[in-house]
């Protein structure tokens, strides 16, 4: 019987301890440091499970962004592709262009220009005005050339009956007769007599003359009032 009692006190005595842990701590915990350690235990679960829906939400957003921003770069990248090839396309254009007309200006390209003479590889200027052997030279070297170098009896000036300077002289030595470029007199076309100095005169400067004969040249002073004659290299 006492057994029974016993056991029945220490069933009783179970049944409470286990009543006792059952309890909502939200009525019964208000005065323990188990009840004060649950409460916060429970609020930081709380704000952790927060703390991983905004990381969550953050982790998408950022996913979401860089997925939108690989998109806009693909497309700017394409954008600049087509534009690329569209350059490239108007740069052939161009470059055909450019040589259809640089190949029309070959074409329409003439070796002397407007107002000279083209003879061989010269071009040649004559003036329409008289000026002394000094002067004339001067405006052949203005237009870039020099008073003609006769290299041949067929670069001599015929049909023309005027007297023309040429670039010859023999203003440095007298009676040693030399073109402007320095070079001797490999042949000439004195006319008859010629040089002469004539009269006793200072006839340093050579001219075409004497039109109707085969040799033409002549001496005469470098100050008297001639037309000239200009040369320069034709264009190639
Ligand atoms: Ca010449
Ligand atoms: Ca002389
Ligand atoms: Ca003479």
């Amino acid at each position: 019987m006492q057994v029974l009692i016993h056991a029945s006190t220490q069933t009783h005595t179970n049944v409470h301890t286990k009543n006792f842990h059952a309890r909502d701590y939200t009525t019964n915990c208000k005065d323990t440091l188990v009840c004060f350690i649950g409460e916060h235990v429970r609020a930081a679960a709380v704000c952790l499970g927060l703390l991983c829906l905004l990381l969550l939400a953050t982790v998408i957003s950022l996913v979401v962004h860089y997925n939108k921003s690989d998109c806009n770069l693909s497309r700017e990248r394409d954008e600049f592709q087509t534009k690329f090839n569209n350059l490239t396309e108007e740069k052939h254009q161009l470059q055909m262009e450019i040589e259809r007309l640089t190949l029309k200006i070959i074409g329409m390209r003439t070796p002397c220009s407007d107002g000279w003479i083209h003879f061989s590889s010269s071009c040649y200027f004559i003036s329409s005005e008289s000026k002394s052997w000094n002067a004339s030279r001067q405006d052949c070297l203005r237009r870039g050339a020099d008073l003609v170098i006769i290299n041949s009896r067929e670069e001599n000036v015929r049909g023309l009956e005027i007297r023309l300077w040429i670039g010859l002289s023999d203003l440095e030595t007298e009676g040693k007769w030399k073109w402007l470029d320095g070079s001797s007199l490999s042949y000439t076309y004195w006319g008859p007599g010629e040089p002469n100095s004539d009269g006793g005169k200072n006839e340093d400067c050579g001219e075409i003359r004497f039109h109707d004969r085969r040799n033409r040249w002549n001496d005469e002073s470098c100050g008297s009032s001639n037309f000239w004659i200009c040369e320069k290299p034709a264009d190639p």
